[in-house]
């Protein structure tokens, strides 16, 4: 999943796809560079002072790059990275087909509903508290089993889904790292993915440039960070993760081809 951020405010590429005919090219190139989905996400969470936007300002920034995806790659599969049920159905009627929920879905009641009546795919992340805090340490407040409580929070709303409609199979569960998670908790918690799997969805992480892999490496610039990237998200595919959300598409497809051929004993990416 290739990401594609129409924000000023990002914490890594903030800025750079802010006009349509940008993030249309950024797509292309996610698209070449071998990306399955293209993530497009019109609010920031970033940890320093995210500045949460409403929902006619979100929808002003991802639906007409969505459409323009869409219209422009007709076989693209687009996920639209919203916490909002308003920009949900919206995007979803642009041509979205996954909603990538960095809340999993605790901050608008109405997302199960409308994602069930859409039959779209879901990405339920756990985090804890409002955008504006979800990335900073303010409920980082764990006990000894990190992966425990980020699964007995996590399960429920992946049930309450599916109560609502949506499918289980339509269902992927993100640990979400670095999310009211010290680096600390990011590890353990991919340390733990077995765990998360056997829950029952598929797994997937968001670890690209995030700062465990700036402390572990001392790569403070946040666009630097692609070979710890790597080595995360590969370590991450040998336990049990199958959705990969990445800024750097081509050396994600690479290494995780190979990590997949590995473990498939197969020649095929
Ligand atoms: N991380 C970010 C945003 N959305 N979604 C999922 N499912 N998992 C993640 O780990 C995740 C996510 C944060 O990264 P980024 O989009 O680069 O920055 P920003 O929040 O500043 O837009």
């Amino acid at each position: 999943m290739g990401i594609l951020n129409v924000t000023p405010d990002s914490f890594s590429d903030g800025g750079r796809f802010f006009s349509v005919d940008d993030a249309v090219a950024g797509a292309e190139t996610l698209r070449a560079e071998g990306a399955d989905v293209i993530d497009v996400g019109g609010e920031s969470t970033r940890p320093q002072g995210a500045t949460p936007v409403d929902a006619a300002e979100e929808c002003r920034r991802v639906l007409p790059v969505i459409a323009e995806i869409r219209r422009r790659f007709p076989d693209a599969v687009i996920s639209v990275d919203t916490v909002k049920a308003e920009v949900a159905e919206a995007a979803l009627a642009a041509g979205a087909a996954i909603v990538n929920d960095v809340s999993g879905f605790r901050l608008d009641e109405r997302m199960a509903d409308v994602c069930a009546g859409a039959s779209a795919g879901v990405v339920l992340m756990h985090s804890r508290g409002g955008v504006r805090d979800m990335a900073t340490f303010a409920h980082a407040q764990y006990g000894a089993d990190v992966a425990g409580e980020v699964l007995a929070e996590l399960v429920p709303r992946a049930e309450a889904a599916e109560l609502a409609g949506v499918r289980h199979d339509a269902i992927a569960l993100d640990p979400g790292i670095g999310f009211s998670k010290r680096s600390e908790h990011s590890l353990a918690v991919l340390a733990d993915l077995p765990r998360l799997v056997d829950a029952g969805y598929p797994v997937m992480v968001g670890v690209s440039r995030k700062r465990f892999v700036g402390e572990i490496t001392g790569v403070g610039a946040a666009a630097d960070r692609v070979h710890g990237t790597t080595g995360a998200n590969v370590m991450a595919l040998a336990l049990g993760a199958r959705i990969f959300r990445v800024h750097d598409v081509a050396a994600a497809r690479h290494a995780l081809d190979v990590g997949w051929a590995i473990l498939q004993r197969e020649l095929t990416g």
